[in-house]
């Protein structure tokens, strides 16, 4: 393919509900878009999802369109793009800054599935065609409203899983309420890295509650530490933020850092490292689930599609529209039920309502 155009779009999609984790909250969310002009005459869509500033990982939403626009982009426009690694040679010896070349990949592969007319199951060589995907439950302003919040949620979706969001003050009380009130549901917590190894008695106690996993307890960048607290709880730890790459991964394991890995397909420099991190993982017994970040129902389908690759075993972090997000950008919401996403039903959702994202776009870069 030969890219003759992009732009580059930041939209602005209301939230029904803040959601309030650990290092922020999310009120209104902001995401990259990008659109490929393809010689052909196709449009390539992509979409990455981060925050307005850089909180969760190094990189934000300016710092992804600033290099999309200053480098991404014009490295690859015009020039013959014939596979997902030479697409990846292009930015190869950028550092980091994953999310931003993920939302060029999605926009590739997007195209690649217009004119192969397969599938984004079928170019990643997905088999499954179920994907279950479940509640990320985020915190109230105390413990009694976060209480109440989490029961509400669990009440109105009936999650098979729920995924609570936990901060220092806001824990193991928290856990300890919804566990009493739901022995049997599998339930787990992610701190987004708010804790350090001297609050080992906080793990000492959560790791009694009969949880399937500790996402990303300690430092973003951290690697061991995890492992020294590994050592120390049985509860399996899941890592999100600290796997930034294949690389990292492949350390993690080594150290034993974790027994779960969160693949979010832009934190780790777009779908193909996802497909390859996940392979990985097969390797070493270490289940995986794709994670997210509250997409807009088009970086929902993308994430369904790995989300189908055989070690994706947990229920997935993809934020049904419904559960967040005040209004979307598909034609049709994807259809979910049970917690189940059939991936051909959903793949025929694969279409943008150009009044609505003309109406969310907040900011336009053309790049020629
Ligand atoms: O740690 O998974 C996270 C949202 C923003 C930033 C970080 C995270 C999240 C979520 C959202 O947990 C979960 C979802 O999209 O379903
Ligand atoms: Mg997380």
């Amino acid at each position: 393919m030969k890219i003759k155009k992009a732009e580059i779009l930041k939209l602005q999609i209301p939230l029904s509900n803040p959601f309030r984790v650990s290092f922020g909250t999310i009120t209104k969310r902001e995401i990259i878009f990008l659109k490929l002009y393809d010689q052909s005459g196709l449009i390539g869509y992509g979409e990455s999802a981060n925050l307005s500033l850089p909180i969760y990982e190094p990189e934000f939403n300016d710092s992804m369109i600033l290099l999309l626009k200053n480098y991404l982009i014009p490295n690859i426009l015009n020039k013959n793009i014939s596979s997902i690694n030479s697409l990846e040679k292009t930015y190869n010896s950028i550092r980091g800054n994953n999310f931003a070349k993920t939302a060029l990949e999605s926009g590739f592969w997007h195209l690649q599935s217009l004119k192969t007319n397969k599938s984004l199951r079928q170019l990643w060589g997905g088999k499954k065609t179920k994907i279950p995907v479940a509640i990320s439950i985020g915190l109230g302003t105390n413990l009694k409203n976060s209480i109440n919040r989490v029961i509400k949620y669990i009440e109105t979706y009936q999650p098979k899983r729920a995924k609570l969001k936990i901060k220092p003050g806001i824990d193991v009380k928290l856990v300890s309420a919804i566990r009493k009130k739901y022995p049997n549901l599998p339930i787990f917590v992610d701190a987004n890295s708010a804790y350090t190894l001297k609050d080992i008695n906080i793990f000492k106690k959560l790791d009694k509650l009969n949880l399937l996993m500790i996402e990303q307890p300690l430092r973003f960048d951290d690697l061991i530490d995890h492992s020294i607290l590994q050592k120390k709880i049985k509860t399996p730890i899941c890592l999100d933020e600290s796997i930034n790459s294949y690389h990292s991964a492949k350390q993690a394991i080594q150290l034993k850092a974790c027994k779960i890995i969160n693949i979010k397909p832009q934190r780790v420099g777009g779908y193909w490292q996802a497909k390859k991190i996940s392979q990985l993982a097969t390797k070493y017994k270490i289940p995986v689930w794709c994670g997210g970040m509250i997409e807009s129902g088009w970086g929902q389908l993308l994430n369904c599609n790995i989300a189908t690759l055989k070690n994706f075993k947990y229920e997935n972090d993809i934020c049904l529209s419904k559960w967040y997000l005040a209004d979307d950008i598909l034609e049709k919401p994807i259809p979910e039920k049970n917690g189940v996403i059939n991936i051909n039903e959903a793949n025929k959702l694969f279409k943008i309502n150009q009044k609505k994202l003309k109406k969310y776009t907040i900011e336009k870069i053309i790049v020629k």
